[in-house]
């Protein structure tokens, strides 16, 4: 057997490659994303899989590349130039890349972008189905150009472990929601075992796009899709703290920084690092630069802002008009202000060698970072890794990712011109000592989250929630499961068949009063019955009257209420007539208030219960309501010796001494049988299931916490399963 594989899966590969003097030459990637997966992919038959970025001149040339690449267990995937324009540069870079940067006039919602995205992603998936992969390999899928393919991966691989890691920011639902396609990208998703974004803030706004758009039920941090639970996590991208360090420490980069100083003599460097990008704040930076220096006339002549624009992007329209802006605003600062001796601005549209960029973090007393959104934003992370001899300050937008691991910074909100203005006058005023305070713990923290612990954890954290799943998918009902049961029961001379109603034997109706027995339900019912060593009983907490409705003269023994009425043993209904029903006064004052304030919701009295329905109210909305209901009921449980059940899109409340379980012990008891078959879905099943005997088969309905030894996966499995006892089915 071939040991297991871990794929990495970007859109981009690790690596660059240039045609210079009609060669190729290929350079490797020095982002914080390779060195970190680097312990990764190089390792055996590891690899990583992505577009080189390159498009080769002829067959010749992509085998050439192929084959060198394959040598580095990199595998490429080329792309054409209209994939390039309708899927990365269209579908990624102008339509998901501003909605999750939340500028939504940016977007271009067009078709033909949307169906190439689809296109490629699934490029993607048939590339990886060609590389042998099995269920036991582990595939991380990298960033927002891919969030179809966890999905298009699932299909053809039911258990192999999936991670995605998105490291731009995740916008909040009715943000998200402005998307035509939002569904299917939230689908493709979920295909994926872990996901996982920087902030708790993205993952708090993935959950709830779910549930708000989708309409999945979040369970804590985790989603069930097809009793598959997904988790849900914030794990935090650090940078390779070794690399910036020894590197600030390096003679020939300390060399480099005092050249740079030097030749700022005594001028304070204001440091900014970006892609071009209008993301970054780079226009809000300059504005604010400039109001410091205009504000506070003292600073000039003292600071300078040593400004890095990465080229990005260019051809995409925004980020033209960026350039263009960034070059005016600059012109114009350092014409108003600047002097013969003195211009306030050094600019650089260009991409610099890490060495390079390294002087400069040790050089600068300040990094000013102004982020309008940013996933994480690495280079103020770099800065402080850079900081272990020398002292400096770091003034970060809030609403940067790093913000919240960095919580030593100056923070600033970087709409307001007045906040950088002020934050960088606070660096410039800041004494040596606090410096050092504020800079050393920064340092703690970017050393001890760093790429290699980031890359650690998210593995770690995936293969958990791979063995949590195999222990829940275990209980879940398989034909060998199944076979082995039908065989006890063909085995056995009187059986009892214990069915919850609404979810397992009918599927959920809007109107509750809509979900009535269909005519291949009796079917299947009667057709159990027949049987004269069966006895099926139908267990709910419907009323008496609608089951009597449905079910009458069938010969099933009927409780109804949670076991408040029954029509056993000789099929005339018997209720609990010795219970107190005083409770339901202020127990319904407290509903009907409830009921008042949520369009949709409403209270109806049973006999011996209340209930509380939502499921017409709005989603969300209805379950806070219900929860707030709930703890304004805690109070009268003890009280008046109640029971809350929170069940699917109810709220019930009864008296405790109601319940399936003792129901279902009254008719087992007398009846002896030798075979049990309960089957529910519902909170109130649960107690059923703790009562019955031992040797009974329980089963839920759903991959829920349950008592129940098996499950299955909905309702239509469980009907499934039931017509197994069929004397058609098992012939
Ligand atoms: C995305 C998210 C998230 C910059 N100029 C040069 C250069 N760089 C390097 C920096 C840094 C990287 O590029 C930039 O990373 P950021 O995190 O700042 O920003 P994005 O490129 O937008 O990255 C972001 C990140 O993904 C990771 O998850 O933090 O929020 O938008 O490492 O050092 N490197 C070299 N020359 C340059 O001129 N060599």
């Amino acid at each position: 057997m071939r040991e297991k594989k871990t794929i990495i899966i970007s859109n981009r590969l690790p690596i660059r490659i240039e045609r210079r003097n009609n060669e190729l030459h290929f350079l490797p990637s020095e982002g914080g994303l390779a060195t970190g997966l680097g312990s990764i992919y190089k390792q055996k038959n590891n690899i990583w899989i992505g577009w080189p970025g390159f498009t080769p001149e002829s067959q010749e040339e992509e085998i050439m590349i192929r084959e060198k690449l394959t040598e580095e267990n990199l595998i490429p995937i080329f792309l054409t130039e209209e994939e390039i324009q309708g899927y990365y540069e269209g579908f990624a870079n102008e339509v998901l890349w501003p909605v999750f940067h939340y500028r939504l006039s940016y977007a271009v919602y067009d078709i033909d972008y949307w169906k190439c995205y689809q296109q490629v992603n699934q490029k993607f998936a048939e590339i990886l189905d060609q590389q042998h992969i099995d269920e036991r390999d582990e595939i991380w899928i990298h960033d927002y150009q891919l969030m179809l393919l966890p999905k298009l991966v699932r299909k053809n691989h039911e258990q192999i472990a999936i991670g995605y890691f998105q490291h731009i920011p995740f916008p909040p639902d009715e943000v998200l929601r402005g998307i035509p396609w939002r569904d299917e990208l939230l689908e493709g998703l979920l295909g994926a075992d872990l996901i996982s974004f920087h902030t708790y803030n993205d993952t708090q706004h993935f959950l709830n796009s779910c549930k708000h758009i989708l309409g999945q039920v979040v369970t804590n941090n985790s989603i069930d899709i097809n009793s598959r639970s997904v988790s849900v996590e914030a794990y935090p991208m650090g940078i390779d703290f070794t690399k910036f360090d020894t590197l600030a420490h390096s003679p020939q980069i300390r060399a480099r920084a005092k050249e740079i100083r030097d030749y700022y003599k005594d001028k304070i460097i204001i440091l900014s690092i970006d892609r071009l990008d209008y993301s970054k704040g780079i226009i809000e930076r300059l504005k604010a630069y400039e109001s410091l220096l205009k504000t506070y006339p003292q600073f000039r002549e003292q600071v300078i802002l040593y400004m890095l624009v990465v080229p990005s992007r260019d051809t995409v329209s925004q980020y033209k008009l960026l350039r263009d802006e960034i070059d005016r605003t600059v012109g114009h600062i350092n014409a108003v202000y600047g002097s013969n001796e003195w211009i306030p601005i050094a600019y650089f549209y260009n991409s610099f060698p890490v060495e390079e960029l390294s002087a400069l973090y040790v050089s600068a007393q300040i990094c000013l970072v102004t982020s309008l959104r940013d996933g994480m934003n690495l280079v103020c992370k770099e800065y402080v890794a850079s900081k272990v001899e020398t002292n400096g300050v770091l003034v970060l937008s809030e609403l940067a990712g790093a913000s919240k691991d960095l919580q030593e910074a100056i923070q600033v909100n970087p709409n307001s011109i007045e906040q950088i203005r002020d934050g960088l006058k606070q660096a410039i005023e800041m004494s040596e000592e606090e410096k050092r305070t504020r800079m050393d713990e920064s340092i703690e923290i970017v050393k001890k989250f760093n790429i290699h612990h980031w890359v650690k954890i998210f593995f770690k954290r995936l293969r958990e929630s791979k063995i949590q799943q195999k222990q829940e998918m275990n209980r879940r009902i398989r034909p060998v499961v199944r076979d082995a049961i039908i065989a006890r029961y063909k085995e056995s001379k009187r059986r009892l068949f214990f069915f919850d109603y609404d979810g397992t034997l009918v599927g959920f109706e809007k109107d509750a009063a809509k979900a009535t027995p269909t005519e291949s339900l009796y079917n299947l019912l009667n057709s159990i019955q027949d049987d004269p060593a069966n006895q099926i009983v139908i267990i709910s907490g419907r009323r008496q009257l609608a089951l009597q409705n449905w079910f009458e003269n069938k010969g099933y023994f009927l409780v109804a209420e949670h076991g408040a009425w029954t029509n056993f043993p000789d099929f005339n209904w018997t209720s609990k007539d010795n219970l107190s029903n005083t409770w339901k006064i202020p127990v319904k004052r407290i509903m009907d208030k409830y009921a008042n304030r949520t369009t949709g919701a409403s209270v109806e009295e049973k006999s011996f219960s209340l209930a509380w329905h939502y499921r017409k109210a709005q989603t969300g909305l209805g379950l806070q309501r219900a929860q707030e209901l709930y703890d304004n009921l805690q109070y009268l449980t003890k009280q008046y010796n109640l029971q809350i059940l929170f069940g699917d899109k109810v709220v019930e409340v009864k008296n405790s001494a109601l319940n399936k379980g003792s129901a279902a012990k009254e008719i087992v008891n007398p009846f002896k049988p030798d075979f049990i078959f309960a089957i529910g879905d519902d909170a109130t099943d649960e107690d059923m299931f703790c009562a019955l005997p031992e040797y009974a088969v329980t089963v839920k309905v759903g991959n829920k916490k349950s008592d129940a030894q098996f499950y299955v996966e909905n309702q239509k499995e469980a009907i499934a399963l039931i017509a197994h006892f069929t004397s058609n089915s098992h012939e």
